[in-house]
């Protein structure tokens, strides 16, 4: 915490509103001094504060925008700007963003807050900050042409609003959409609820995306309407996702927004049922809430699940879409499954030196290949598991629960308790079973 050295002191000594406290994102816990009773001087709305009244959301991969008490708000400034970034691991692109980061970092507000969030256009091109979801007044809304002028290359806008509402909610350009937020211009903008009927331990918050990214280059393609060969979690592909790291017995919540082109995305969790329990409208009443194992998230739309982890493993949390969990894959390969090359790798070496016929039982060996891809690419999937390669790219990531975690750092991988891991069947086993590896068993039609 800093204070501004220009602020005055109020008669109790107390209202952040009258002094000027400099509070960057969790560290506000260490607000001991002050204990803001007035955030909005006009609407004496109480300072929540993180850790204490609510829990911060985790940004796997990401950032959270910093903010500051100014005014009788909270003050966000946002940057919109090209920013150089890596998707994965061997993969570097040229986005739009903010601040330094593709997608803007998530911003991080209670219910009742009066937010003024400040836009900086750095961009070669103009553009605008639309509140995906907020309530607000209909000159704050960011909608290009509609509602404002669009912001030019160099000025910076001023938005400010009320939070009447708490939920998942998003932001991102409402000028020149297919071009801008084609090329990253979005975040999360998350609010919490000012007196919360549960409290998450593990608040996760995950923007979806997708973008089309020939090998070798390294801008995005806005124009593309339907081939879209990288998709992502947070603006990162597997296997360069962090995975979601959470003790034994912890509420977790993981929020996720899309704001891909064209594409909903059913994200799916592995060794858990969870319940939707908000739209971007915000919480759904117990009664309307139901358990999924996937959750369908469309296009501009956030979704939030819950549940209780008391299942620890290393558990998959993907796009059960199957060509969204391939990186960098063109579709317009013929399909050799089943083909038998004979002499053809052969004859074909003479004229193209190392060839070779691959997919004639599938895409998994690419994986495990180490063959050499074009510069600024990745494989088309495989990341490093404990077993063996996982054969998934994309959008994919591992949900991982530890039984008595001290941090949140990744814990490698999980230990399998003696006789819970899927093995090579014993002989004996077979013997008693009766089951015959080589006479697959008599199936009769079902007479009804
Ligand atoms: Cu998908």
């Amino acid at each position: 915490m800093v204070r501004d050295p220009r602020a005055t002191s109020s008669a109790d000594g107390n209202s952040v509103t009258r002094r000027e406290v400099l509070i960057a994102g969790s560290t506000v816990a260490a607000l001991t001094g002050a204990s803001g009773r007035a955030l909005a001087a006009d609407r004496g709305v109480p300072l929540a504060r993180p850790n204490r009244d609510y829990t911060p959301v985790v940004v796997p991969n990401g950032a959270k925008l910093p903010w500051k008490i100014a005014g009788g708000a909270k003050v966000f400034h946002m940057v919109a700007e090209e920013v150089d970034h890596e998707m994965a691991p061997g993969l570097k692109v040229r986005c739009w963003g903010y601040n330094g980061r593709v997608h803007g970092p998530v911003i991080e507000a209670v219910e009742g807050d009066r937010v003024r969030i400040y836009v900086t256009n750095r961009l070669p091109a103009p553009t605008t900050v639309h509140w995906h979801g907020v309530l607000l007044p209909n000159g704050m809304d960011g909608v290009g042409g509609l509602t404002q002028k669009a912001i030019a290359p160099g000025e910076t806008f001023k938005y400010e609003f009320t939070l009447r509402q708490s939920g998942t909610c998003m932001y991102h350009s409402h000028h020149d959409e297919m071009t801008q937020m084609a090329l990253g211009l979005t975040g999360l903008f998350v609010i919490h609820p000012r007196r919360p009927k549960t409290r998450a331990d593990r608040d996760f918050a995950i923007m979806l995306h997708e973008w089309r990214i020939d090998p070798g280059a390294r801008r995005p393609n806005p124009n593309e309407m339907t081939e879209f060969n990288m998709l992502t979690m947070n603006a990162r592909a597997f296997p360069g996702t962090a995975p979601l790291v959470v003790r034994t017995g912890q509420r977790v919540r993981i929020r996720i927004g899309n704001l891909s082109a064209m594409d909903h995305h059913p994200i799916h969790l592995h060794g858990y049922q969870f319940r939707i329990t908000e739209t971007d409208a915000g919480p759904l009443p117990e009664s309307a809430q139901w358990p999924e194992t996937t959750v369908l998230v469309p296009v501009g739309s956030t979704r939030t699940v819950e549940f209780v982890a008391d299942a620890p493993g290393d558990w998959a949390l993907h796009c059960h879409m199957t060509h969204h969990v391939m990186n960098q894959m063109g579709h317009g390969v013929p399909n050799l499954i089943g083909v038998k090359p004979g002499q053809l790798d052969e004859r074909v070496r003479k004229v193209l030196p190392g060839y070779m016929t691959m997919g004639q039982t599938g895409m998994a060996d690419m994986g495990d290949m180490g063959m050499p891809v074009p510069p600024n690419s990745i494989p088309m999937l495989g990341g490093k598991g404990k077993h063996d390669t996982i054969t998934m790219g994309g959008m994919f990531t591992i949900l991982k629960v530890r039984d008595g975690l001290k941090g949140y750092g990744d814990p490698g991988w999980y230990e399998n308790p003696a006789g819970t891991l899927a093995t090579t069947a014993a002989a004996d086993d077979l013997r008693r079973d009766g089951v015959d590896p080589g006479k697959a068993p008599v199936i009769e039609d079902d007479a009804g």
